[in-house]
């Protein structure tokens, strides 16, 4: 039976943009059969290992899950991401903060030995520096995203130091990839632009000209949360959330560096509710401390990423 040393990885929220991937990534590291993948609903792709059907919310389902495949190892990926949670604040808090309570209760009562679950850089909000955010600074987030997102690092934190779980955590900022479609989130432009621009030759950007944040291609935000799981416990020095982000950009600069490969393609902006949350946001992070503590480098920069994106939707049928 296939394990990851003497256990099974879950991931809850597979069939999301991070999960999609992150299965594939952790399948790739440690075997088909050591990673067991698991939604809500049935998966979109055909799986290359175990599945199994949970509500994030449902303890008891998620403790026969680990049961069956001796899981030790939990990466938690189920929540509403910023524009959604806007339309459902409360059922936003009850999914984002109630999930991760009942995996780090997993974890305190020593049926998971580590834990990962994903920050945000929406942490952050409009009284925070916008350039180069640092590790350590104001974090007044203004979305209902954001909010649940500064509470649950409270609880990672908590949770490791007075009753000693190894949960791990990455505040991502917007994440760009082909393999698998986003889902309600504010930097989401960067992936329909791509769809549009194959399709019609011509975008219009939710978001307006100028309005610049962080953003990392998703090849290095697998590898960046891989690489953090398995770090060694003592090298993991921040148990809150880590920064991280591979390049910045706005609209306009990744319109142009699309144009380099489709000559006519066209953007226009019209502005909606999005802006208001992309304007709370810092523009660039500071992510040394990932640097430091676990050697965390992209590999991507944005004209490598255009290129890769427009290479594999090109070839793919997710046009
Ligand atoms: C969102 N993609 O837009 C997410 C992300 C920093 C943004 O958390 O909600």
């Amino acid at each position: 039976m296939g394990t990851k040393n003497d256990g099974r990885v879950l991931v809850i929220g597979s069939s999301g943009q991070i999960g999609t991937e992150l299965v594939e990534g952790l399948r790739e590291r440690f075997g088909d059969d050591a990673v067991v993948a698991s939604d809500i609903k049935e998966p979109q792709v055909e799986q290359a290992g175990p599945f199994a059907m949970v509500d994030a919310l449902d303890r008891r389902g998620i403790e026969r899950i680990i049961e069956k495949y001796e899981v030790k190892e939990v990466y938690l990926l189920a929540a509403l991401l910023s524009a959604t949670a806007e339309k459902d604040p409360a059922y936003a808090w009850k999914l984002n903060m109630e999930s991760l309570f009942i995996i780090l209760e997993l974890a305190r009562e020593g049926v998971l030995k580590k834990v990962y679950w994903p920050s945000s850089i929406a942490v952050f909000g409009p009284s925070t520096p916008k350039d180069g955010t640092p590790q350590h600074t104001v974090a007044e987030p203004t979305t209902v995203y954001g909010i649940s997102k500064l509470a649950g690092e409270g609880w990672c934190q908590y949770y490791h130091q007075r009753y000693g779980v190894d949960v791990r955590s990455i505040r991502y900022p917007g994440l760009i990839g082909w393999k698998s479609a986003p889902g309600g989130g504010t930097t989401d432009y960067a992936v329909h632009i791509f769809h549009e621009a194959l399709k019609s030759g011509r975008y219009t950007s939710f978001l307006k000209a100028g309005t610049v944040l962080p953003m990392m291609y998703m090849p290095d935000a697998i590898r960046a949360t891989i690489d953090l799981m398995e770090a060694p416990s003592e090298r993991v020095r921040e148990r809150r959330s880590y920064n991280l982000a591979g390049f910045s950009f706005d609209p306009e600069q990744i319109a142009a560096e699309i144009q380099r490969h489709i000559p006519g393609f066209t953007i226009t902006y019209s502005p909606d509710h999005r802006q208001a949350i992309a304007d709370s946001w810092p523009s660039s992070i500071d992510d040394s401390a990932a640097l430091a503590d676990w050697g965390w480098s992209p590999q991507f920069d944005l004209a490598a990423m255009v290129d890769d994106m427009i290479t594999h939707l090109k070839g793919s049928a997710n046009v």
